[in-house]
């Protein structure tokens, strides 16, 4: 098992899970600021160009975080990464779409890339405004979501990982304050060890 990342991407969340999973897997990194993962050989492998990319034993390419997160915990049942009830398993999977596709997709992906939504750079405080304030939306609906719980869909899951890059971000990187909830449940995610050694991996300082 390979894993293609970029230092604090959210390839971090899927890192996270590997370093759960406790079984061997190889780390690629790559310059995703210097355009590596349109070039080749990446893009011949994955021609959508992202991170995370995880390449299996027998050489076939899984793509998307959630496909990839859900994967990783049906493959390896052991780690205990997917909730055991139907219901906790779809609250896990609401989760992390809504982590994924609205927080990151359309909150951060301003932030971080606003010339992909304006090219005119007299626009691009804007779209990052924009960003922010659905990136802290989507922060206030996971709060209410864990009010009274340590983990997003009761024992620690797929879940947790996904909200924990998104929040990484949002508390560690561009300076938000988290609302209560979701600070404290970073604060668990950072006392973690998969995730001190996934730091610690992608030479990240917190
Ligand atoms: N929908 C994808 C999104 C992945 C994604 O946007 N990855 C970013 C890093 S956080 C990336 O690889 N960006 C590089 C680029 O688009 O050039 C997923 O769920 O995995």
């Amino acid at each position: 098992m390979q894993l293609f990342y970029a230092p604090g991407a959210c390839s971090m969340g899927i890192h996270v899970l590997l370093e759960e999973i406790g079984k061997p897997y190889e780390l690629s990194k790559l310059d995703i600021r210097g355009g590596e993962n349109h070039r080749p050989p990446f893009s011949e492998l994955n021609p959508k160009g992202k991170v995370p990319t995880l390449v299996r034993d027998d050489g076939s390419v899984v793509t998307e975080y959630p496909v990839i997160a859900y994967h990783l915990a049906k493959a390896n049942p052991e780690a205990g990464l997917l909730p055991k009830s139907d219901e906790a398993k779809l609250r896990a999977a609401e989760a992390i779409d809504y982590c994924v596709a609205t927080i990151h997709m359309q909150g951060f992906a301003r932030m971080f890339r606003p010339s992909n939504y304006n090219p005119d750079e007299a626009g691009h405080d804007a779209v990052k405004a924009q960003g922010r304030e659905m990136a802290e939306k989507g922060f206030a609906i996971m709060d209410k979501a864990l009010a009274g719980k340590q983990w997003v869909a009761g024992d620690y899951s797929i879940a947790d990982s996904a909200l924990f890059y998104v929040a990484f971000w949002g508390g560690k990187r561009v300076g938000m304050t988290l609302p209560p909830n979701v600070g404290a449940h970073l604060d668990r995610m950072l006392a973690r060890p998969a995730v001190q050694r996934m730091l610690e991996q992608e030479g990240i300082s917190v």
